[in-house]
């Protein structure tokens, strides 16, 4: 995503809704269950209440056994990360929740997402666990973790059937305390089991989501393999966008094409998008955060698609190519286009270990103000800070990227922007230049071209690897790749 204001936020807010992190044990409050907090039965249950109902319900049913589980990859990664959160808060419990499920209307939720710090501390992905608490409770040597959980509803009980949250009925066979324990390496009790004072507070302090958010900057092993992996599902669903590239053009709204085209890939090959897609045909692609998606695909225009798909852990890619609908760029669209690719080449050879995400950032601006400025649209200015140039790239040019697509948002800013970069950070480097329609300060040629070229970087010893690099940035390159996959 290509913006400095951290949309992702919103659907973490919305995973997280306020007030809700502090987990509600038992509340069963949704088809024909009994909301404990209105005792008011939902009115459309129609559900019988005979005790013969109650009883035929929770007998003669088959295997009880649970599904067999395996430690996860990430799990004794996550352990040497608590271990190194323990040293920096020695005698502090720490407290990391997953966060509840968060109501979309009346009973029905939004898919469940954990908060990227209960994953990071917890190796556990997916839809891994709403209601969950890490409590991390300080000892002589260090902290003992625990991990709070609403156990299941199976067979036995009248929740399995009443309970559309936990119960088995509703929601299928889940791990349960023993499997959690197993899968994460960690000690797990029941949720009801938290002292009442955790929950009404089980929000982690700010001093330690700041330490969490500079410790998640610089990415272990398994880290670095998730964001591969999810950069590699990332190009491949590219690959399928451009393939319905004939499709969107005959569809009405051919941008939903592009979108769904991408998400569906999403959904198959990892756990969801890392963020909503931009699918911004022509002019839409000035909008910087275009996700409405409802336009036309037109033979002609540009399409710039900013997509990723966050893998099973939920590590994410956060890629942007922008193509030629017909597969040729115009020769106005390539002179805007190379000017892109020669600030992010720029971007590229100032970053490795000892720089920092400013220094990067200039290095493309420097690219972007000379461009602009010898095609005479910069007006002359006597500031040397006015930066009138950057009407057309509001945007900065670097992120960090992992769990979250604008990962560590909450390091400090000093860290963030001025700290040397050191092998293992990985962040993006994404310059565009957007003219907008309506752009009279620019040459009517100009206008409704809007452009980002992003990739995925990783730092190493010496230097960065692109690891978005099988994605063709050139724009010679994008016209080869694309006529490949469309013979
Ligand atoms: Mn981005």
């Amino acid at each position: 995503m290509g913006v400095e204001v951290d949309a992702h936020d919103a659907r973490l807010r919305r995973v997280v809704a306020p007030g809700s992190v502090v987990a509600n044990p038992r509340t069963s409050c949704d088809h024909g269950a009994v909301d404990d907090t209105t005792k008011k039965k939902i009115t459309r249950s129609q559900r019988p209440d005979s005790d013969a109902f109650k009883r035929f319900i929770t007998e003669k049913w088959g295997g009880h056994e649970r599904e067999p589980v395996a430690r996860a990859a990430g799990a004794p990664f996550a352990a040497e990360r608590r271990a190194r959160i323990s040293g920096q808060f020695p005698g502090v419990r720490i407290i990391a929740p997953a966060g509840d499920l968060a109501m979309r209307s009346n009973d029905t939720t939004y898919r469940f997402r954990p908060h990227s710090d209960f994953a990071y501390l917890t190796g556990l992905g997916v839809d891994h666990e709403p209601g969950a608490v890490l409590v991390m409770e300080p000892t002589a040597s260090g902290h003992s973790a625990i991990l709070y959980l609403l156990p299941p509803e199976s067979r036995d009980g009248e929740g399995f059937y009443s309970d559309p949250r936990l119960g088995e009925f509703w929601i299928g066979k889940r791990p349960g305390l023993a499997e959690f324990s197993a899968i994460a390496g960690i000690e797990t009790r029941p949720l009801a089991e938290l002292p009442r004072g955790l929950r009404l507070a089980s929000q982690p302090s700010p001093a330690v989501a700041r330490a969490l958010a500079m410790m998640r900057m610089v990415k272990d092993a398994y880290e670095v393999d998730q964001v591969r992996a999810a950069v590699a599902a990332t190009i491949a669903g590219f690959e399928r966008v451009v393939g319905e590239f004939p499709r969107a053009i005959e569809h009405k709204r051919g941008e939903r094409v592009i979108e769904a085209t991408f998400d569906g890939h999403a959904r198959e090959e990892g756990n969801a998008v890392g963020y909503e897609t931009i699918a911004a045909s022509g002019p839409h692609a000035t909008t910087l955060h275009w996700i409405s998606n409802d336009g036309q695909v037109r033979d002609g225009d540009l399409l710039l698609l900013d997509a990723g798909v966050e893998v099973e852990s939920l590590y994410t890619a956060d890629i942007t190519r922008t193509l030629p609908v017909g597969g040729t760029f115009s020769d106005v669209q390539r002179r805007v286009y190379d000017v892109v690719l020669e600030a992010a080449d720029a971007a590229f050879a100032v970053a490795g270990p000892g720089s920092t995400l400013r220094e990067i950032h200039l290095a493309a601006m420097g690219v972007i103000e000379r461009r602009l400025t010898e095609w005479g649209i910069v007006p002359t200015n006597d500031d040397p800070d006015a930066a009138l140039y950057r009407r057309w790239m509001v945007h900065s040019t670097s992120h960090h990227l992992g769990l979250d697509v604008h990962d560590c948002d909450k390091a400090r800013r000093t860290a963030y922007l001025d700290g040397k970069l050191e092998p293992g950070m990985v962040f993006t480097i994404e310059p565009g230049l957007y003219f907008k329609e309506d752009d009279l300060a620019v040459p009517e040629e100009l206008r409704g071209i809007g452009i980002r070229i992003e990739d995925d970087v990783l730092v190493t010893t010496d230097g960065v690897e692109n690891l978005s690099r099988a994605l063709p940035r050139g724009a010679d390159d994008v016209e080869r790749w694309m006529a490949a996959l469309r013979r």
